[in-house]
Order: C-alpha cells, then sequence, then structure tokens
C-alpha cells in the first residue's frame, strides 16, 4: 500500500485525523500552543508539525517541558487570561492520559498525539493514538499531510525519529506494519543512512558491535545534544553551555539542515553530517562530553552482577551514584553479557542515586520472557502512594525498557531501594514455586500481571 493511501485509511479508521485536518486547514490563519517531549521523537515530530504550520502560515508557541507527563497546571499557569489568544493545544508524546480532559475546561480543542501504552483514554479530547507500532515523528509526518505536503527533509526528520524510539531497526530489518508504507516511500531517498559499515557503535547496536548505520549515529548524536529526554546536560563542565539550552539547540539545529538537504543526502559519515550544523562546534562540544561520560559509564557496569534466575532469564543487578547515561550504557553492557552467555534472554536492573537527592531505577531487557513495564508500573505506584506525591514519581514503559523517576529530591532513596529489592525478591519466590511447578490459579495470574510473562504460556 502506498503511503498516501495508508494515511487515507487511517482518516477512515481513526475520523479525529478529519477533525484535526479542519482545525488545521490553511484557509484561515490560527495560532496554536504545542507541547511535545523532550526527547529526539518528541523534538523531531514538534519540528515536522511545526514545519508545516509555518508553511501553512498558522502561528504557534512551542514548549518541550522535561516532564514526561505534561501537568495540567503547567498549562493552566500558561493560559491564565490568554486561553483566548489559542485556537488549540496540541500535545505530542507526552502520554494518553485521562487528565488532559481537565484542560478542555479552559480551552479546546485539546489534540493528543500519542503512541504510548495506556490504562484510561481522555475523553473529551482529539486523540489519535493509533493501534499499530509507530512513533510521535511519523504520527506528525501524517498530520502534516492532511494539511500539506511533506518533502525529503520531513522524511529524514521521520526516519530519524522512528529510530531514535525504536520503532524501526534496520539493521536488524525490523520495520512494524504501521511503519511500512511511510518507509517504502521514505527510504530511497536516504539510502546513505542505511548501510551498514564499520564504525564507532551507538547504544543502539545491542546484539552486535561491529557494524552501525549512519541513521543510528545521528539518532544517538541528537540524543546526546537534546539531552534525551533524560535531561542528560553539561552545564556543569562548560561555561558555554551552563548559558544555553541545549534540547533548543538540538531543535534549532536540527531544522536547519533543511538548507542543506542535497549534502545531507550525501553525507557518508557523522562528521560530515555534523559539519552541517550552524552551530557544529557546540554540537561537536556536546558529543565527545557525551562520548566521555560514555565511556566512563561503561566501566562502572564492570560492578553489575548476577543476582538470579527469573524462570529462562537472567537478572542482573547494578548500583550507583550521579551514573550518567545509565539505561543506555546498561543495555549495551547486557548485551555484552547475553551474547557471552549464547544469547539467554536478561534484564538489567539498575539504580542511581542522585546526590542532589530523589533517583531513578531502569529496565533493561535482551530477548522476551519478562515484562519490564509492568514491574515499573507496580513499583512506581506503590511509591507514588507512599510518599502521597504522584507528581514527582513516575514509571511505566514496555516490554524490553522501562523507568521509575522519582523527582522529589525530599526522598532518600532507603525506601525506594528497599521497594524495589523487596519486588525483585517476590518475583524470585514466584518464579521459584513455577519452577517447582507449585504454581497454579490465581497465584500464577498474578504472577504473570507483576510481569513474569513467560508463566503466560
Ligand atoms: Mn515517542
Amino acid at each position: 500500500m502506498n503511503y498516501q493511501d495508508f494515511i487515507q485509511q487511517q482518516q477512515e479508521k481513526y475520523p479525529v485525523l478529519n477533525e484535526i485536518a479542519e482545525l488545521l486547514d490553511p484557509a484561515e490563519s490560527k495560532n496554536f500552543l504545542i507541547y511535545t517531549h523532550d526527547d529526539p521523537d518528541g523534538l523531531l515530530a514538534g519540528a515536522i508539525l511545526c514545519r508545516q504550520l509555518d508553511k501553512a502560515g498558522h502561528n504557534y508557541q512551542l514548549k518541550m517541558p522535561h516532564t514526561f507527563e505534561l501537568e495540567t497546571d503547567r498549562v493552566k499557569k500558561q493560559l491564565a487570561d490568554k486561553a483566548d489568544n489559542y485556537d488549540g493545544i496540541f500535545i505530542m508524546d507526552k502520554g494518553t492520559l485521562k487528565q488532559y480532559d481537565e484542560l478542555t475546561e479552559i480551552i479546546s480543542p485539546v489534540v493528543v498525539i500519542d503512541h504510548h501504552y495506556t490504562a484510561g483514554e481522555p475523553e473529551n479530547c482529539l486523540l489519535y493514538n493509533p493501534d499499530g507500532q509507530c512513533c510521535s515523528g511519523l504520527q506528525a509526518h501524517m498530520i502534516a499531510n492532511l494539511f500539506g505536503e511533506t518533502d525529503s527533509f520531513d522524511d529524514f526528520m521521520a526516519l530519524v525519529a522512528l529510530r531514535s524510539d525504536w520503532t524501526i531497526m534496520p539493521m536488524k530489518g525490523v520495520i512494524p506494519e504501521f511503519v511500512e508504507p511511510f518507509y517504502q516511500m521514505a527510504s530511497p531517498n536516504w539510502e546513505n543512512l542505511l548501510q551498514p559499515f564499520s564504525g564507532r557503535p551507538t547504544w543502539m547496536e545491542i546484539d552486535q558491535r561491529e557494524k552501525t548505520l549512519l541513521l543510528n549515529q545521528i539518532s544517538e548524536l541528537l540524543f546526546a545534544v537534546s539531552g534525551g529526554g533524560f535531561q542528560y546536560f553539561y552545564g556543569d563542565r562548560d561555561a558555554e553551555l551552563a548559558e544555553l539550552d541545549a534540547t533548543w539547540l538540538c531543535y534549532e539545529d536540527v531544522l536547519a539542515l533543511a538548507d542543506v538537504v542535497s549534502d545531507l543526502q550525501a553525507a557518508n559519515s557523522l562528521e560530515e553530517v555534523i559539519a552541517l550544523f550552524p552551530r557544529k562546534d557546540l554540537i561537536e562540544k556536546i558529543f565527545s562530553y557525551f562520548c566521555e561520560d560514555w565511556d566512563g559509564s561503561l566501566e562502572l557496569f564492570e560492578s553489575s552482577f548476577f543476582y538470579g534466575e527469573l524462570g529462562p532469564v537472567d537478572l542482573y543487578l547494578f548500583t550507583g551514584e550521579d551514573t550518567p547515561l545509565m539505561p543506555m550504557v546498561g543495555s549495551v553492557k547486557l548485551g555484552n553479557i547475553s551474547r557471552s552467555n549464547d544469547d539467554k534472554p536478561s534484564v538489567m536492573v539498575m539504580a542511581n542515586n542522585q546526590t542532589e537527592g530523589g533517583g531513578h531505577f531502569s529496565f533493561r531487557a535482551v530477548g522476551p520472557n519478562i515484562h519490564l513495564g509492568r514491574i515499573a508500573d507496580v513499583l512506581s505506584n506503590q511509591l507514588a502512594e507512599e510518599f502521597n506525591c504522584p507528581d514527582l514519581i513516575t514509571g511505566g514503559g514496555h516490554p524490553f525498557a522501562a523507568e521509575v523517576k522519582i523527582f522529589h529530591t525530599e526522598i532518600e532513596m532507603a525506601i525506594p531501594f528497599t521497594r524495589l529489592i523487596q519486588h525483585l525478591e517476590k518475583l524470585y519466590q514466584l518464579a521459584q514455586k513455577a519452577s517447582d511447578g507449585e504454581l497454579t490459579g490465581e497465584a500464577r495470574e498474578e504472577a504473570i500481571s507483576l510481569g513474569l510473562s513467560y508463566l503466560d504460556k
């Protein structure tokens, strides 16, 4: 199916797209408030949408706050006495949350563009969260086509967004069905990004470290420069960097590549790509700090240790303090471990204490059998309830990657870390019982719901 037919099919399946198309009709100039995630997918989704808004003669104000879930209070403050100035707001790549309904009392429409799993959908918003693996960069690309025409530079941004969010893995030939029509249309113009070569492997090279793609390297570069949604910034080490907002630097410099598309299409190395950015010196500097931190953290991960078996899965544990790039480095380390054990399915549980307060757990898997999103969900809910601060303790994810973030700086990690270990112990006990054939009925169902998905057979 070609891409335009696919978009049309989506419009039939999700009539909300027609309402969004009408809202964005270039015939009448409008003004929008746009919130997008501060990770590469989110910022590229914002760039694709805003580029098309510019072309259509609309006005907008773009915001990339550092929280994943958009706090309704933040929007209410932003809109105080100003709601009339806007013809609607967009919330992109920031979860599909019931709380967004609250905003419809002060502004309408509230358009929610998102691809994350959701426990409950907002009912009064214009929600587009399709059934099928995608990312917000692709969603923005589809929406741009509803009221204008995208070009190969938009294709470039959507390809990078798809790779950044692990939706596509061209090296392994993983292109989900939902993405296929776009990929068939876009990839012939970007062959230079898709040829495997021996170069610096990125954190996306988990099951092998010999070859990489320019697409992966660019995705990693944008992760490094933007802070990656984890706010990994380098202002503490460099006065020049302390003064700038690196997420915006990334956003603006990516958009500036629109003027050098043919050079971008001819580029064959990351150095050639970096040379095309207007503020290449800053970008190079940030990337070298990123690489330094990467090497340092990889050494720290030598201390990760075998914790025990959860059925067919080996579980490893890492603890650290102010560990930069923790989940990404942990995935690469885990890939090495699994490969040296005949590709045995393995999980890395990582706990990081922030010396300035609060902390962060990350979960990564190589291979199937455990649902990490469930583990993170249970833990974050438990902690949010225990500390009575659902806004400052968040978590969740998918089967292969999940996070629990404790933003509350007054919280010492003693209790959260103890809960983590207690939860792992519970899973360990359940797994032991299951392997002894003693886990049946409700107990088995509970074990599955807690994350031991290999029992669901
Ligand atoms: Mn995303």
